[in-house]
C-alpha cells in the first residue's frame, strides 16, 4: 500500500515483479540495479539458491527527489516463481501498488505462464485486491531465443491487442525492454494513485516533474520515457477489462 505523508512531502510505492519460475524477474531487477545512477540506487537484496532460483524474494529500493523537494521511494520486489513458494508470493504481493507480470516467451512455458497468471489473480483475491483495480503491465521476456522456441511476434501482438494491460517485449539478460517495462508500470501506478489521492495537486508535483526527477536521478534519457509511453498496445482510456467482458486474458 502506498505510503503518503503530505506534510513531510514523502511517498513510497511498492511494485512487484510476478511470473512463473525462471521467466527473468530477478534478471530484470539485476539489470535495473546495474543501470541506476549511484545516489538513487539502494542495495539489491537477493536471496537465491545455488541454481539462481529465488528462495524468498528480491528487493531493490530506489530513492529520488523532485525539484520541489518531494521525496520518493520506489521499492521493487520479485516473487519466487516456483510453485511451492506460494505463501511467500502472497506475502510479497500484499500492499502492492502495481504489478509487472514477466511472461516467458518460450513455447514450452505456455502452461507455466497461464498457471502463474491464474495464481496471481487467485492470490490478489485472497488478499482483498482485484486484478482490475491494480495497475498491471505484461512483459514478454527472452525475445533473444531462436524462432521456433519462442512465441512469434504475431502471437505477442495478438495477445497485446486482446487484454487491457500494456505489453512490452524484452530481453532482460541484455537489458532490452527492462527500463520501458519499469517506467510503464510506474507511469500507470502514478496515474492510478493520482486519481485516488490527487498526488499532483496535493504535493504540487505534476506527472512530468515526477518523471523528469526520476529520469535524471536514474541517469536515463528522455527517449526511454517515450518508449515506456508506447507499449505494444496503449491502455485505452475507460475500456473495460477483458476479464470483466468474459474474454480470455493473461498470457
Ligand atoms: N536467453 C535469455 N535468458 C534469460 C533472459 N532473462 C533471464 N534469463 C535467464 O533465465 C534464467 C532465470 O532467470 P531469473 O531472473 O533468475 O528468473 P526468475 O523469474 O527470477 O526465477 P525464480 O526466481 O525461480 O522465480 C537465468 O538463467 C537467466 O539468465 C533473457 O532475456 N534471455
Ligand atoms: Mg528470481
Amino acid at each position: 500500500m502506498v505510503h503518503l505523508d503530505f506534510p513531510q512531502r514523502e511517498m513510497a510505492i511498492k511494485l512487484v515483479y510476478y511470473g512463473p519460475a525462471r521467466s527473468g524477474k530477478t534478471t530484470n531487477l539485476k539489470n535495473l540495479h546495474g543501470r541506476i545512477a549511484g545516489a538513487a540506487r539502494g542495495r539489491l537484496m537477493a536471496l537465491d539458491t545455488t541454481d539462481d532460483r529465488t528462495l524468498f524474494f528480491d528487493l531493490l529500493p530506489i530513492h529520488f527527489r523532485t525539484g520541489s523537494g518531494l521525496s520518493i521511494r520506489v521499492k521493487l520486489y520479485t516473487v519466487p516463481g516456483q510453485v511451492l513458494h506460494n505463501s511467500t508470493r502472497k506475502m510479497v504481493l500484499t500492499g502492492a501498488d502495481g504489478v509487472a507480470f514477466v511472461a516467458d516467451s518460450q513455447v514450452s512455458e505456455t502452461r507455466a505462464n497461464n498457471e502463474s497468471y491464474a495464481n496471481l489473480k487467485q492470490n490478489l483475491r485472497e488478499i482483498g485486491l482485484e486484478l482490475g483495480a491494480l495497475p498491471v503491465v505484461v512483459q514478454w521476456n527472452k525475445r533473444d531465443l531462436p524462432g521456433p522456441a519462442i512465441r512469434g511476434e504475431d502471437e505477442i501482438a495478438e495477445f497485446a491487442a486482446r487484454g487491457p494491460e500494456p505489453v512490452y517485449r524484452a530481453t532482460a539478460l541484455a537489458g532490452d525492454g527492462v527500463i520501458p517495462t519499469f517506467l510503464g508500470l510506474l507511469g500507470l501506478t502514478w496515474d492510478r494513485l493520482d486519481k485516488k489521492f490527487e498526488l499532483a495537486s496535493k504535493f504540487g508535483v505534476p506527472r512530468a516533474d515526477f518523471f523528469n526527477a526520476l529520469l535524471r536521478s536514474l541517469g536515463l534519457e528522455p527517449s526511454e520515457m517515450d518508449a515506456a509511453e508506447v507499449p505494444l498496445r496503449v491502455l485505452a482510456a475507460g475500456s473495460g477489462r477483458a476479464a470483466d467482458r468474459g474474454e480470455p486474458t493473461g498470457p
